[in-house]
């Protein structure tokens, strides 16, 4: 059996539905803080539990008898800056938490979303790679860099099966953008149908590295379906699909949408952020550990996201 808590969050909807079709929707329980009307809780179980409180979660994981975890609650980067200490409370004790109860043998693997939030104004840029200097400044990065030190301790030490991956920002249409810094690469999908034009909170020319939401949700179900001894690196893996700029994402949806217009806004706290992330990522280690490959790129992920947003939108205004 998995629970999925956070299960209402970018990844966690799509994961949880897909988790659903693979391993059939009795065997997957969603959970999160709170119970909004969608497909992960109409469409099976799903239970509120606060990702806090450790004797809720263990309470649920006895319940359901639950082998797998996958713990995808946190605040992203510019909510973090917005409220630091509990972002850092959320971030790291729900992982403890989770880790804690694998340590106990009440569950027997767990899959940890990173970040390349991880790396920060010191590590090289293009094509960042897996062991470099990490000096994260942000709340985000330096919880995520923190978390990604103690799954490989609890691994070392305990024998916890805790596997992780280093996620650049995530395009997806279902789920609304959820306070990170690379969701302008999703709200100017929204605004490119609803106005025609976006006022970007990064510059033009600010390069970061992404990926489509189906490459995302691959990469978190295969490293977990590998066998153990495959997984080399127990912090976390860099991951890349692809790199663009506003710039060139705001190009290529004038090729469907020739009047789309974009705008730049200037000195958002967002484009600090931004600007102490790598441009590209070196993800090697994945590729030839667990034969992770991205199957997405830019001009793949724009016809799909104008295309179901759109549908999204008109089946809106017609309820
Ligand atoms: C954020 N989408 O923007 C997340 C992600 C690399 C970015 O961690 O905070």
């Amino acid at each position: 059996k998995i629970l999925v808590i956070g299960a209402c969050g970018q990844i966690g909807t799509e994961l949880t539905l897909r988790l659903r079709q693979i391993y059939g929707v009795e065997n997957v329980i969603a959970s999160d803080i709170v119970k909004p009307d969608n497909d992960v809780v109409n469409q099976g179980y799903f239970e509120i539990i606060d990702a806090l409180n450790f004797d809720q979660v263990e309470y649920f994981v006895e319940k359901y008898s639950i082998d797998e975890v996958y713990l995808l609650s946190a605040l992203l980067s510019a909510s973090a800056e917005k409220a630091y200490a509990f972002a850092w409370d959320l971030n790291m004790n729900s992982l403890f938490h989770v880790l804690n109860l694998a340590k106990e043998k009440k569950i027997k693997k767990i899959f940890w979303p990173s970040s390349i939030a991880v790396f920060g104004n010191n590590t090289p840029r293009e094509k960042t790679p897996q062991y470099t200097v990490m000096e994260p400044s942000t709340v985000y990065g330096i919880s995520k860099q923190t978390g990604e030190r103690w799954c490989e301790y609890y691994h070392k030490t305990f024998g916890v099966d805790v596997r992780s991956v280093r996620y650049p920002g995530i395009i997806s249409w279902s789920a609304p953008p959820g306070g990170g810094t690379t969701d302008y690469a999703v709200d100017i999908f929204h605004s490119a149908i609803k106005e025609q034009k976006y006022h970007c909170f990064l510059s033009p020319e600010t390069k970061l590295p992404m990926m489509y939401i189906d490459d995302a949700i691959d990469a978190a179900i295969d490293i977990m379906d590998a066998p153990g001894d495959l997984i080399k690196i127990r912090s976390s893996y860099n991951l890349s699909a692809m790199s663009f700029s506003p710039h060139e994402i705001a190009n290529e949806i004038k090729k469907h949408i020739p009047e789309f217009e974009i705008t730049y806004k200037e000195n958002d706290f967002r484009q600090t952020i931004a600007d102490s992330w790598p441009d590209s990522i070196d993800d090697n280690n994945a590729r030839t550990d667990w034969n992770w490959k991205n199957k997405f790129d830019l001009q793949d992920m724009t016809s799909i996201m104008l295309e179901k947003l759109e549908e999204t939108i008109q089946s809106q205004i017609l309820l």
